[in-house]
């Protein structure tokens, strides 16, 4: 038996001591592999290869000097109704790593090796239980980092990028079976050769990878999240508002102005909603260098945020704050959403507040304006709310079934395949022969179904799996 045809076995959960362990075997011949070393209580196992997979057992599993490794719950899953396609057993067990370890020593002993990274999914995809996009998407789901990200990947999964490749390629095989015609028969038979009168044909295949490829950068910017940015003066509450959005003591607080220097940034959720939260260096004219590059760096971060949350300390003169704006932000106003925070609330009387938010809306008309303290920020996360959902859900909403694309690799195939349907394009306005417009279009058809794998894109296939973690 060959490395790549033994059984192979990785833990799927981690390999830290907690309540279980889970590990995960896979390959012909392991149920009898195993079935010798199980045992029930004061009883040979019984089971039966024929039974309805899957089936799970409770079992005591022995090593192979009869010493009793642990009680586990085992479950068979008959092939081709597995993960992998193949015979396959998960094993759960008590979640210490000696246990794990002296398991993986048994299946060693056995005749199984340690699977590499991705080995799994890799043998369900040559098993054909799913396609390479497919494949992509289930590691994209395991390492995405907020719910968007997850019902992205879910979507791909479930072969939305599979059903429009597959759409496309139908539409190939129309044009095609026009040049096709055009090489094999007189044009008595088949009519004279008019390749202009496909280039609609053509316009729409084009126009249909334009979305697709446009939508990979979409799919960038909704699965990261809102990312808001806290600025203002020195002193006016950022650090402070960081921490309470946050929940945890993250940044330094202090009276003293200039403190943050570095732009801090981490995520957080409000609901399923999901943010990555900057806190920045109070923005003023400093003689301090290191302060210095603290505000050209917050300045600079500002270009990245879909929402700028600027703090109003109006405890202090308004014309401070005024001032900074208008030195600084100006160029903001125009291109990102504004929410002006006043902060410090529980400072101020509320007639000051009503005051405060009468003289930022004469200034600044369409802005969103919001007052809150280190206890209460209950305003802001009502506008944080309002803000995700008209930047980020209904976004993602009106793509809701469509594919989009998750893998640079993927979306390079798009590209390429554009074009050279572009230059298609030209050949065929310039009634080029049918043989090379034909040839053209069946080379763009084979890019775009790389995209769902093909069995002799080796050295592509151990670069993908190569980036799953082990045990998937
Ligand atoms: N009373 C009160 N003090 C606050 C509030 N938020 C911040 N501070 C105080 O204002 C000072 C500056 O806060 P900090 O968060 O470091 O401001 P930053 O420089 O903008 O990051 C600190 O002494 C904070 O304790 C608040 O909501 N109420
Ligand atoms: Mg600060």
């Amino acid at each position: 038996m060959t490395d790549s045809e033994k059984p192979i076995f990785a833990i799927s959960t981690s390999m830290q001591t907690s309540a279980l362990h889970l590990h995960r075997i896979s390959g012909q011949g392991i149920f009898n592999k195993i079935e010798p070393f199980l045992k029930k209580k004061n009883k040979s196992f019984l089971f039966s290869y024929h039974n309805n997979f899957p089936s799970t057992h409770y079992a005591i599993l022995y090593d192979t000097q009869n010493n009793i490794i642990d009680d586990i719950i085992i479950t068979f899953y008959k092939s081709p109704k597995s993960y992998t396609g193949e015979d396959l057993i998960e094993i759960s067990c008590h979640g210490n790593p000696i246990i794990s370890h002296n398991l993986h020593t048994f299946l060693r002993g056995i005749g199984c090796r340690d699977a590499l990274e991705g080995e799994f999914t890799q043998r369900a995809f040559l098993n054909g239980k799913f396609d390479l996009s497919q494949a992509e998407a289930i590691r994209e789901l395991i390492h995405a980092e907020t719910n968007v990200g997850i019902d992205l990947s879910r979507n791909q999964l479930n072969g939305a990028l599979t059903a429009e490749i597959f759409a496309l390629k139908e539409k190939f095989i129309g044009l095609l079976s026009y040049f096709e015609a055009h090489i094999d028969f007189a044009a008595d038979e088949v009519g004279d050769y008019k390749p202009e009168d496909i280039l609609p044909n053509l316009e729409l295949i084009l126009s249909r990878l334009l979305t697709l490829k446009n939508s990979y950068q979409r799919g960038i910017k909704l699965k990261s999240g809102l990312r808001v940015v806290l600025c203002g003066r020195p002193n006016s509450g950022k650090s402070t508002l960081y921490n309470t959005l946050l929940q945890s003591e993250r940044a330094i607080v202090t009276d003293i102005a200039g403190t943050t220097r570095d732009v801090l940034t981490e995520r957080f959720q409000i609901g399923k909603r999901d943010f990555v939260l900057m806190d920045t260096a109070g923005i003023r004219t400093t003689k301090n260098k290191v302060e210095h590059l603290g505000v050209k760096k917050s300045l600079q971060t500002l270009y990245e945020a879909d929402v700028i949350c600027v703090l109003l300390d109006m405890t202090k003169p308004f014309s401070q704050s005024l001032r900074m704006i208008k030195d600084y932000l100006t160029e903001f106003l125009m291109t990102k959403k504004l929410v002006f925070v006043i902060s410090k609330k529980d400072l101020l009387l509320s007639n000051k507040i009503d005051n405060a938010v009468s003289r930022i809306k004469n200034e600044f008309k369409d802005e969103y304006i919001v007052s809150v303290s280190c206890h209460d920020i209950s305003n802001l996360i009502e506008c944080f709310k309002e803000l995700y959902d008209e930047k980020i859900l209904s976004e993602k909403n009106k793509f809701c079934d469509s594919p989009v694309l998750l893998s640079t690799r993927s979306h390079d195939k798009i590209q390429e395949a554009m074009e050279l349907l572009n230059q298609t394009k030209q050949d065929i306005k310039d009634h080029d022969f049918p043989e090379k417009i034909a040839s053209n279009l069946y080379v763009s058809l084979k890019i775009l179904e790389e995209i769902l794998g093909d069995l002799d894109m080796d050295s592509i296939y151990k670069n993908i799996f190569s980036t799953f973690c082990i045990g998937k």
